[in-house]
């Protein structure tokens, strides 16, 4: 067994930061490989972006290649994922040492030609990063895979129970090339690899053996016991209540226009029961001031965790202080999904909170059916024509008029509308299985 010392994660991470800054002010041919988790920021993403570029910038050690963690949300912001600060603050990592994506600028090194992209945890750039897409080099995952890359990216998407489990093979795998088994490093993969499969219980048929292998492989390493690890950054999360509505929502919070209505979609993967102290009325009032503050007509809010044993049911809260857009939304919802059931004792008339029991409502699949509610049916289905006078040229037409459709067609149409939906429910209820 090679030596064990925890100094080197600390020091790199500092140092990286440095390099980074100077990198960007002077004309050297350097590659800088922004190592990216997603946009969530959860334990898993943060861990596999730190450990992955630690393991590759030890591999590598040419002057000119320099690898970054980047966490993929404001420093600000992170400061409310307790969970994943407690981690840090464990193993010895003071969240000053990181680099957040609003302290990188992208755009000048893409310009320069010195930025490469390694996406962890997510195939699919964010929406607001994809003009980067071209810069993406290599891509580790275990979530579907959704988007397609060029050739020349290096992909490994593979379905474990956690990313951390496939960076944490390699840094095992090579321990002795990068001399260094580091045990804040190997503390951090074990804690991703526990919470996202719920301490590697099969009952929830997320965990693979490879990620019992890695934990295993871990414990012969490092003196630790996985119990209280786990215990540990289950508290941290479940101390989350302690934050207050208002920081609970914007969390992991993403407000869009659709059409003329503004709509804001928040996801919170703690259990309603820890999180949610207050009355009904109360709580209303606090969910409703949050959807004001941001500036939006209706907010959907995304609670529980599938994953969770203490509390096994998720919801879906819909709110506005507009009694009328509360019901529109709640009854398209709920006609998509039979299975939603109002919560007893929790009606009020500017919230509804539905108990999601075997409907899996992801993010995405709400996002999709959100749109769908406030777009105009007409432009719901462009259809690409081809032009009758230029052979060559295509354009969009929307849906011909109502009149023009016949009754059977439509018909048929509607058919085929509840067919895709139920392939999309499928899809998700799929994806979110793998999804944590
Ligand atoms: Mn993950």
């Amino acid at each position: 067994m090679s030596q064990i010392d925890c100094s080197q994660l600390v020091p790199y991470l500092k140092s990286c930061k440095q390099s980074l800054q100077l990198l960007l002010q002077i004309d050297r041919k350097v590659n800088v490989h922004i190592v990216l988790g997603r946009e969530e920021a959860d334990i898993d993403s943060v861990v596999s972006s730190i450990t992955f570029a630690f393991y590759m910038q030890k591999k590598v050690t040419s002057p000119s290649e320099l690898y970054v963690p980047v966490i993929n949300v404001s420093k600000e912001d992170f400061q409310l994922h307790r969970d994943a600060v407690f981690l840090l603050n464990k193993v010895g990592v003071n969240t000053e040492c990181l680099t957040f994506i609003n302290e990188v600028n992208m755009e000048l090194l893409e310009r320069t030609g010195k930025l490469k992209i390694t996406m962890i945890d997510h195939n699919q750039l964010a929406e607001d990063q994809s003009s980067f897409a071209a810069n993406v080099e290599e891509v580790i995952d275990h979530h579907v895979e959704e988007a397609s890359f060029a050739n020349y990216v290096r992909k490994q998407i593979e379905p474990v129970g956690s990313c951390s489990t496939l960076i944490g093979e390699r840094y095992i795998q090579d321990i002795d090339v990068v001399n260094s088994s580091d045990v804040a490093v190997l503390t951090m993969l074990m804690a991703a690899v526990l919470l996202d499969t719920v301490n590697l219980n099969d009952q929830y048929k997320v965990v693979t053996p490879r990620d019992q292998a890695l934990v295993t492989q871990i414990g012969s390493k490092i003196k630790i016991d996985r119990h209280e690890l786990y215990n540990q950054m289950k508290k941290a999360q479940y101390q989350l209540a302690s934050l207050g509505t208002d920081n609970i929502l914007k969390m992991n919070y993403k407000p869009m226009k659709i059409y003329n209505r503004k709509v804001g979609i928040s996801e919170v993967k703690i259990p309603m029961s820890v999180w949610v102290t207050k009355t009904v009325p109360q709580f209303s009032s606090e969910v409703t001031s949050f959807a004001k503050s941001q500036a939006v007509d209706i907010l959907f809010i995304l609670t529980g965790s599938p994953l969770d044993t203490s509390d096994t049911s998720c919801q879906l809260i819909i709110a506005s202080d507009n009694l009328k857009y509360v019901e529109e939304a709640s009854s398209f919802i709920m006609a998509l999904h039979p299975t939603l059931e109002p919560m007893l004792g929790a009606q009020d008339s500017e919230m509804v909170i539905l108990n999601q029991k075997d409907t899996q409502l992801s993010r995405k699949l709400l996002t999709t059916q959100v749109h769908t509610l406030y777009t105009p049916p007409r432009q719901r289905f462009p259809v690409v024509s081809k032009s009758s006078s230029q052979e060559s040229s295509y354009h969009i037409e929307f849906e011909a008029s109502e009149s023009t459709l016949s009754t059977s067609k439509m018909l048929a149409f509607g058919i085929l509308l509840l067919f895709c939906y139920s392939l999309i429910d499928l899809y998700f209820a799929y994806t979110l299985s793998l999804n944590k």
